[in-house]
């Protein structure tokens, strides 16, 4: 199987990539993780971008804070599909990385996941792996069936302590 590459632009992002790797990981999908910063190490970027076809990755993860570019700039650099996620910093509550993520000029695209939306960032990565993979499309399958169920004895046991 094809790797999952995650950038963040520092390792003050980690918590929200933690969410990344463990979604990966209960999926057995393989990953490199590495902190590689737009604009405080430009050139280490560039260059795992351009490699990284070479190097067995499927698809990018770029995760940045404040005036989030590195996904873009990890986009320009690949014709692998690039996932965004825009991070929350101390100010302006994350809108300052969503709007650097997410308005991409024609050309580039970067798919943006919501601020801090680490799982979900995972959970793209891997249903763009299960495109050519279907035991990895019934893993993604089960998980969502997973999931109704514990909504759905959510809702169970709130109606019995709701109706007795
Ligand atoms: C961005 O600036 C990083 O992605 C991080 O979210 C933010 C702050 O970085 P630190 O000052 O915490 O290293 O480049």
């Amino acid at each position: 199987m094809k790797k999952v590459g995650i950038v963040m632009g520092s390792d003050s992002d980690l918590p929200i990539l933690r969410k990344t790797m463990d979604t990966l990981a209960s999926l057995e999908i393989p990953y490199e993780c590495h902190v590689y910063s737009a604009h405080r190490t430009p050139e280490e970027a560039r260059q795992f971008a351009l490699s990284a076809r070479d190097n067995g990755f499927g698809v990018l993860i770029a995760a940045a804070g404040m005036a989030a570019h590195l996904a873009g700039a990890i986009a320009a650099n690949t014709t692998l599909p690039v996932i965004g996620i825009p991070c929350k910093s101390a100010c302006l509550d994350g809108m300052d990385a969503l709007l650097s993520t997410v308005m991409m000029p024609s050309g580039i695209p970067v798919a943006t996941v919501a601020i801090n939306g680490g799982v979900n960032a995972a959970l793209l990565a891997a249903q763009i792996l299960a495109v050519e993979d279907t035991d990895l499309a019934r893993k993604l399958a089960d998980k969502r069936a997973a999931d109704t169920r514990k909504v759905l004895e959510k809702d169970a046991a709130l109606q019995a302590e709701l109706n007795g």
